[in-house]
C-alpha cells in the first residue's frame, strides 16, 4: 500500500510531492558519500593509482594545477583514506555526509523559492527559460515548444533523435533574421552548434544554454545573420535520474554487460581517438562504452551537427571549473592554431570578468585539465573541421560543484550571454 502511494505520487502527484519524492530517493542514494579536497604535487600520479584500486572513484574536478576535489562511496572509504594517508598529499574531508548537505542545500534553496512564483512554466505556458529554479525536462521541452511556436519566421525545432529511454533529443534551429540583412548578402555567413546538458549533473550547462538560445531570438542585435543550431539537453535521461534518484549521476541511462553499473560517459564515445583517456570499466564514471558512438545520443548529435553547413563554432557546455578549454583533449601536443583559440577563448573570459567580475582560465583541455578522448569537441574540431571548437566548464569554481545554487543561474546566464557575444565578435574579425 505504502509502495502505491509512493508511486502514485511519483507519477501524478502534484509537482512538490512529486520532487519531495524524488529528492528522498536522490539522497538516499548518496548516504555516507564524502567529499574530499585534496592536493599537492603528486596529485596526478596518485589520482591514476587510486583509480586503478577503486575504478568506481568519482573525480570531481581537476581545473587547478595541484587541486581536486573527488566523491568517494561508503564502501570504498577505508581503502581510499588509507591510499591518502600514505601519499604526501593534503586532504581534508569537505562533505562527510553527501546526502545530508543535499538536505540542507534544499532547505535553504526552499527559503528562497518565493521568487519562483513570479515565474511561469507550465501546460499554460513557458514564457522564458527559468532564474530561480532548475527546470525538469518537461518545462524544457514546453519552453523550446513555445519559442518555436511564437517565433515561426525564425525558430524550428526538431527531435534529431531518441535517447537510450526514449526521450526527444531536440534541436532547436535559430535561422538568421530576415528582416536585419539585405538582400545583397542574405547567405548566412556560418553556422554555430551549442550543446548543452551532456553530463546529468551539471544542471547549469542546460539551464544556460537555454538562456542563451532565449536572448539569441529574443534580443537579436548584431549577431542574428548566423545560423544556430542549439541542443540545450543532450542527455534528458540523465538529466532527470539526477533530478529524480541520483543527484551525481554524470553519464547517460544505458544498460551496461554489468547490472551494477549503468550508463556511458557521453563525453568519452565521439569516433575521435575513442578510447585514449577513458575507462573501459563500465562502473567508472568515464565509461567510454562498447564501441565509438555505441550511444543514442552521441549518434543523433553527430548525425545532426554533421548536416549542418560551414560549421564555424562548436561550444559545448559543462560544469564545473569556469574554464574555457580548447582542443586537444586527447594529447597535450600543441594545437596547430592555438593562438587563434586562445584569442576567441580570451573574448569570452574578458567579457565574463567585465559582466560579473567572474574569471574564467583559458587553457587546453589535456594541459589544463587532463587527458581524456571521445569527447565533442576534439570530434568536431578534428571531423568535422570547425575552426573554433571548446568545451566551457561554466560555475562555480569548486565551492558548491554541482549542486550551485539557483540563485546563480541568472548571473551564469548573463556571463554566458557576454562571453559568447564577444567570442563571436572576435572570430569575426
Ligand atoms: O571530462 C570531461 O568530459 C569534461 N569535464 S567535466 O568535468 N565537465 O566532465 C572536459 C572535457 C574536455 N575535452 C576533452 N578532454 N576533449
Ligand atoms: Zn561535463
Amino acid at each position: 500500500m505504502k509502495m502505491f502511494v509512493l508511486m502514485w505520487l511519483a507519477c501524478f502527484g502534484s509537482a512538490s510531492h512529486a520532487a519531495t519524492v524524488g529528492q528522498v530517493l536522490t539522497y538516499r542514494k548518496l548516504q555516507g558519500h564524502q567529499i574530499v579536497r585534496i592536493s599537492g604535487d603528486s596529485l596526478d600520479t596518485f589520482l591514476s593509482e587510486a583509480l586503478k584500486a577503486i575504478p568506481s572513484l568519482d573525480i570531481l574536478h581537476r581545473h587547478s594545477v595541484g587541486e581536486t576535489r573527488a566523491r568517494v562511496a561508503p564502501t570504498d572509504k577505508e581503502a581510499f583514506h588509507s591510499l591518502l594517508a600514505h601519499s604526501d598529499l593534503e586532504h581534508d574531508v569537505e562533505v562527510e555526509d553527501l546526502s545530508e548537505y543535499l538536505r540542507a542545500h534544499d532547505l535553504k534553496q526552499q527559503r528562497a523559492a518565493s521568487a519562483r512564483l513570479e515565474e511561469t512554466c507550465d501546460e499554460s505556458g513557458c514564457p522564458a527559460p527559468l532564474k530561480s529554479s532548475y527546470m525538469t525536462f518537461e518545462q524544457m521541452e514546453r519552453y523550446m515548444m513555445d519559442l518555436a511556436s511564437n517565433n515561426p519566421a525564425r525558430v524550428q525545432l526538431t527531435s534529431i533523435g531518441k535517447s537510450f529511454e526514449g526521450r526527444d533529443i531536440w534541436m532547436v534551429h535559430v535561422s538568421p533574421d530576415g528582416s536585419r540583412i539585405s538582400d545583397s548578402d542574405s547567405a548566412s555567413p556560418g553556422s554555430v552548434w551549442i550543446e548543452g546538458g551532456l553530463h546529468a549533473r551539471e544542471w547549469i550547462s542546460p539551464s544556460s544554454t537555454l538562456h542563451l538560445l532565449h536572448e539569441r531570438v529574443t534580443a537579436c542585435d548584431s549577431q542574428c545573420d548566423l545560423d544556430y543550431y542549439f541542443v540545450p539537453i543532450a542527455n534528458p535521461d540523465g538529466y532527470e535520474y539526477s533530478r529524480t534518484t541520483d543527484r551525481m549521476w554524470r553519464k547517460n541511462r544505458a544498460v551496461t554487460t554489468r547490472s551494477d553499473c549503468g550508463g556511458v560517459d557521453l563525453n568519452r564515445n565521439w569516433d575521435y581517438k575513442f578510447g585514449v583517456g577513458a575507462s573501459s570499466d563500465p562502473c567508472s564514471e568515464t565509461y567510454m562504452g562498447p564501441a565509438a558512438f555505441s550511444e543514442p545520443e552521441t549518434r543523433a548529435l553527430s548525425n545532426a551537427m554533421s548536416k549542418v553547413d560551414n560549421l564555424k563554432l562548436m561550444i559545448t557546455f559543462h560544469s564545473f571549473g569556469q574554464a574555457v578549454l580548447y582542443p586537444w583533449g586527447w594529447t597535450n601536443e600543441p594545437i596547430e592554431d592555438k593562438e587563434q583559440l586562445v584569442r576567441a577563448g580570451n573574448a569570452f573570459a574578458d567579457a565574463a570578468m567585465r559582466i560579473t567580475g567572474k574569471s574564467y582560465a583559458v587553457e587546453n583541455s589535456a594541459g589544463g585539465l587532463y587527458f581524456a578522448s571521445g569527447a565533442t569537441d576534439d570530434w568536431a574540431k578534428k571531423v568535422l573541421n570547425a575552426p573554433y571548437s571548446f568545451t566551457i566548464e561554466l560555475r562555480d569554481s569548486g565551492m558548491n560543484g554541482f549542486i550551485l545554487d539557483a540563485s546563480e543561474i541568472g548571473p551564469t546566464a548573463r556571463e554566458v550571454v557576454a562571453g559568447v557575444s564577444a567570442l563571436i565578435s572576435e572570430i569575426r574579425k
